[in-house]
């Protein structure tokens, strides 16, 4: 009767070990959800005619022209083929002097460095303060670019580019007078920004322009996010690395990928 009893509190003690593994294994593949505002998964489900879902913070977007979908990171991208390629957002939020963070997936080919390029933006006029990701012009160097009151502006570069037709991960924060670009999770550069008001909360928002109607992005973007926080480096890992906001039971993959095939694309 003994050993009988040991087996059972084996396989219980082993039942609970599965179950923490299991636990810990979909809370580290999930976003950090800690000051998320907004989040576009750019996915085929999320997408409806022109209208992108805010699956966070019900700002939806407007999808102007013809970016096609594509199979992206996680599920579909968007790929935006230049001027008037673009989705417009609500006003998010006001960034102010508070921290803030842009995060995106983009793919950007060899033969689309033209000119400067923007991922996302917070102001639709080159007027006082704004805070614009993006790209230099003619290259594949990331750019982080910050303006507040006349005009007065700090804007930098990455010393890589990254216009080598692969996923690439990236994140910019700001806090204070500090900005910082991760690029595949990993620090690539720390430099100073506008230590003020940097806006948000005044006009409406861009994906894949500068809001100005120039600086289109020829390019892919996924899993577009904005926090109202600097994520910390081991957040922006931990994003890096994860699936999206919840994990996906095993028997919903085949599920996705038929919807996948069957979606219907942009262009
Ligand atoms: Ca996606």
């Amino acid at each position: 009767m003994k050993p009988k009893r040991l087996n059972r509190r084996a396989i219980q003690t082993g039942f609970i070990l599965l179950c923490t593994f299991i636990l810990i294994i979909g809370v580290k593949a999930q976003v950090v959800t800690d000051g998320l505002v907004s989040y576009y998964t750019l996915d085929n489900k999320d997408i409806a005619g022109d209208t992108v879902k805010d699956i966070v913070g019900g700002m939806d977007g407007t999808i102007i022209n013809q970016p096609k979908s594509i199979k992206g990171h996680l599920g579909d991208a968007l790929d935006f083929g230049g001027k008037p390629d673009c989705v417009q957002l609500p006003s998010i939020f006001k960034i102010g002097k508070n921290p803030a963070s842009y995060e995106a997936w983009f793919l950007k080919r060899p033969d689309s460095r033209i000119s400067w390029q923007y991922l996302l933006v917070n102001k639709i006029n080159f007027f006082d303060h704004f805070f614009r990701l993006g790209f230099n012009e003619n290259s594949g160097q990331l750019r982080l670019y910050t303006e507040q009151a006349n005009n007065v502006r700090k804007a930098w570069i990455t010393d890589e580019g990254y216009a080598d037709g692969k996923w690439h991960h990236v994140v910019a924060t700001r806090t204070g007078a500090k900005g910082a670009i991760y690029v595949d999770g990993v620090l690539v550069k720390e430099e100073e920004t506008m230590a003020g008001d940097i806006g948000g909360g005044e006009t409406d928002w861009y994906i894949a322009q500068d809001g100005n109607n120039n600086g289109y992005l020829i390019g892919a973007m996924d899993e577009v996010r904005i926090y109202k926080k600097a994520l910390t480096p081991e957040e922006i890992k931990q994003n890096f690395k994860s699936q999206g906001l919840a994990v996906q039971p095993a028997g919903k993959l085949s599920l996705t990928w038929g919807r996948i095939k069957a979606a219907p694309t942009y262009r």
